[in-house]
């Protein structure tokens, strides 16, 4: 039934809220884009990871990667040169290996150069198994954070980087159940 209005319970809920709102505010301050895509995939897990670990060849599904240069082996600290498709707002960004784990299945990327307008990005890519319609599946999670720069607002960067994550996504889902058939 409903909660009495004097009750401890109510006391505790009512400033769980004010909290919350307080949060709110407070991000509006803060001159960063954070979110995430997921995407649902599929395919059994091992066969997505392949496709993400491999540090050294991104276009393997991203569509807007037209060359990646890299020295040496994928491991920590790995940075590679991707030079992108005509007509982006960048010609090339310059990007650090954060993190490859492949028994936790997790990859973090930092964006450390180039002539884009994603300062200080960084993202955290996961993926987790599942079953979907009764086929082994992967329910794919990347999140990122990004400085919004002084000419743009928190929507368009935010909404940028979203499509672009969801375009990569897409590409990985397809090539993924591609390597299937
Ligand atoms: O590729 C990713 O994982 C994520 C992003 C946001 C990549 C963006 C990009 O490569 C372009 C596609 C070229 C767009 C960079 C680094 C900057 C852009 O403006």
């Amino acid at each position: 039934g409903r909660m009495p209005a004097g009750s401890l319970q109510w006391a505790q809920w009512r400033l769980a809220d004010e909290w919350c709102e307080l949060r709110e505010e407070e991000m509006e301050y803060i001159n960063q884009c954070n979110s995430f895509i997921a995407k649902h995939v599929r395919a059994p897990l091992q066969n997505v990871w392949s496709l993400v670990r491999r540090f050294d060849q991104p276009q393997i599904y991203k569509p807007f990667v037209r060359k990646c240069v890299m020295r040496g082996n994928v491991e920590t600290g790995s940075v590679r040169e991707i030079i992108v498709q005509s007509g982006l707002p960048a010609t090339r960004s310059i990007e650090r290996l954060e993190f490859l784990d492949d028994n936790e299945h997790i990859l973090r990327v930092k964006f450390i150069g180039g002539d884009h307008m994603l300062k200080n990005y960084s993202s955290t890519l996961t993926m987790h198994s599942e079953v979907i319609d009764g086929q082994p599946g992967t329910v794919v999670i990347e999140s990122f954070v990004v400085d919004i720069p002084e000419e743009n607002t928190k929507e368009d960067i935010c909404y940028f980087v979203e499509n672009l994550l969801r375009c990569n996504l897409r590409t990985l889902a397809d090539e993924s159940e591609e390597s299937l058939a």
